[in-house]
């Protein structure tokens, strides 16, 4: 059977997998449901009802961590997940922050206002919550990102799923508009537009453009 990972590919946790997927090169349909609209039998292989999910021929399970955890170990190269322990302790921490913390200050306020509500609400964005965001809750994000990215190359030398994690919600914040101060946040923004540049992020931003039918 096939590997199929269920959920919108704009989706920062869906893009995480789908990163992890083509890093590993392994082939796999994507079935672009949202979790507002998810196909009658969902439920019973993402409880809680959110995206990603995915099924292969062993099993279907849902949560990006989980799902790039299960890769990993099933796919083990090229590895998605520093050998060290402490560098893989590390961007799980990356990851884990940017899945919480990130994504609640590039998803609800920003992306979710100035691209969902156009695309799929027809509705104009709440410009007044973008600009509190803008200043006050995203600012310490990026600080503390400025302070953990990696000089030159990424966080694994390589590619991590703390690169992916990173990256994927960083995107739809540039998808929404914003990109951080390079003044600001110099090591930040030298890091994105590395990780931007890298042919599986260049794939990811073709294949948003054409899902934003830009
Ligand atoms: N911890 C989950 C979070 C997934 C998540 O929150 N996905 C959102 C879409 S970006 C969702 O499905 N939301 C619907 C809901 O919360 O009911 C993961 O890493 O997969």
């Amino acid at each position: 059977m096939n590997t199929i990972v269920y959920g919108v590919p704009l989706s920062p946790f869906v893009r995480k997998v789908l990163l992890t997927l083509d890093r590993k090169k392994i082939d796999y349909t994507n079935i672009p449901v949202t979790p507002m609209e998810p196909p009658e039998d969902f439920l019973a292989f993402s409880p809680l009802g959110k995206i990603p999910a995915l099924r292969d021929d062993k099993l279907a399970i849902s949560d990006s961590s989980v799902i790039c955890e299960y890769l990993e170990d099933r796919y083990p190269d090229p590895p998605v997940y520093p050998h060290s322990m402490i560098e893989h302790a590390r961007a799980r921490w990356i990851e884990e922050y940017c899945d919480t913390k990130l994504a609640e200050v590039t998803g609800p306020p920003l992306f979710f206002e100035r691209v969902i509500k156009r695309l799929l609400l027809e509705h104009e964005p709440d410009e007044e919550r973008v600009q509190r965001n803008l200043n006050e809750t995203l600012p310490p994000v990026l600080t503390y990102l400025e302070s953990q990215v990696p000089d030159d190359h990424f966080f694994n030398g390589g590619l991590s799923v703390a690169d992916f994690a990173v990256g994927s919600n960083m995107l739809n914040a540039r998808h929404a508009g914003f990109q951080p101060d390079a003044q600001l946040y110099p090591r930040f923004s030298a890091y994105l537009q590395r990780l931007f540049q890298h042919p599986l992020f260049a794939a990811r931003i073709d294949a948003d453009a054409k899902f934003l039918g830009e």
